[in-house]
């Protein structure tokens, strides 16, 4: 593994406080593009991005669902604990520290790491594990744009997703029941780490990332089940093995590494082949089919030519 000394980092990618300062007032002036207000306070503001052509054409989920129904145990473990608790959370200043098999590992601050005229509004169907679905108008960079910049090396296989640690701000992470093993963790092997649908979300609906959506950066997977989509992420590492999971850790019975979308691999204590799409009508409203790789698949089954799905859940 190269290892970088820290005096190698360029100056560039190391902010001063004073600087972050400069930058918001900077930033905020600018064609009201308003990545700034990522460095702002937790109130949303306005943040635009080119309409993907990898967006769907499906209805998005009304905002207040996708701001009410979450999932973000650090906040609890209900669904609406996200959206009550974690508007206490700081996201600035916030760094991203990119490490491990890379030629230029760096901590680099938020407003460094993601330039507002490379965003681009992506339309995603995204499913969690529980049975339900939404359409989110996500806004955010590819991550194979931000992992070239740090330069992987030949041996990396693997990258590995780390969520703060601050029991401070995240009453999940306080006291005698704790739901998860902290930090949260995620990975994905390389290919589909660079795959063009794998996203870097900075925002939702135009505007900043809402707290309990995974302010200020959280990842977006479209064609794996929600819980791969880790939030508010503080580091991310190029590694050769496998990484560690967060809800593989805690039962890797029900929870594998892959997590795709397959309709035909059943939860042990459920059926994946419907959904519920949240904001349709309620509870009584009908399910409908789930698709393999959550209709992903023409872009991605590639990935998993060869690979025995039921086996590498
Ligand atoms: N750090 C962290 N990331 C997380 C989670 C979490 O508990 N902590 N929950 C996951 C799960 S289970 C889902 S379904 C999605 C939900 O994202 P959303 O609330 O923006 O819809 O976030 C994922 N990312
Ligand atoms: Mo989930």
């Amino acid at each position: 593994m190269l290892i970088v000394p820290p005096r190698e980092i360029p100056a560039s990618e190391i902010t001063p406080p004073s600087a972050y300062l400069r930058r918001r007032e900077f930033l905020a002036g600018a064609a009201g593009l308003g990545l700034g207000a990522l460095l702002g306070p937790a109130a949303a503001a306005p943040l635009a991005g080119a309409k993907s052509p990898f967006s769907t054409n499906e209805t998005p989920t009304p905002r207040a669902d996708v701001t009410s129904y979450n999932n973000f145990y650090e906040f609890g473990g209900g669904k609406s604990d996200p959206a009550a608790r974690a508007g206490s959370l700081t996201t600035s200043p916030w760094t991203v520290e990119i490490d491990g098999l890379v030629a230029k590992p760096a901590k680099y601050a938020l407003e460094d790491l993601i330039r507002p005229s490379a965003l681009e509004e992506r339309v995603y169907r995204m499913r969690c594990v529980e049975g339900w679905s939404m359409v989110i108008p996500w806004i955010g960079v590819p991550l194979a744009a931000v992992l070239a910049r740090a330069e992987p090396l030949g041996a990396a296989k693997y990258v590995a997703f780390e969520s703060l640690v601050r029991p401070q701000e995240m009453p999940g992470q306080k006291g005698l029941l704790q739901l998860l093993p902290w930090p949260y963790v995620e990975g994905l092997r390389l290919d589909e780490a660079l795959h063009p649908l794998t996203l870097l979300a900075v925002g939702l609906y135009g505007e900043t990332l809402p707290n309990q959506n995974g302010a200020p950066l959280r990842l977006v997977v479209p064609w794996k089940y929600g819980f791969k989509g880790i939030k508010s992420i503080v580091r991310i590492s190029l590694v050769e093995t496998e990484p560690k999971t967060s809800w593989n850790l805690q039962n890797p019975r029900e929870y594998g590494f892959y997590s795709n979308v397959n309709p035909r691999v059943d939860h042990p204590r459920w059926s994946q082949a419907t959904e519920r799409r949240i904001g349709e009508g309620g509870l009584f409203a009908r399910r409908r089919p789930t698709l393999m790789f959550n209709g992903y698949a023409d872009q991605v089954a590639g990935l998993y030519a060869g690979m025995d799905l039921g086996s590498y859940f």
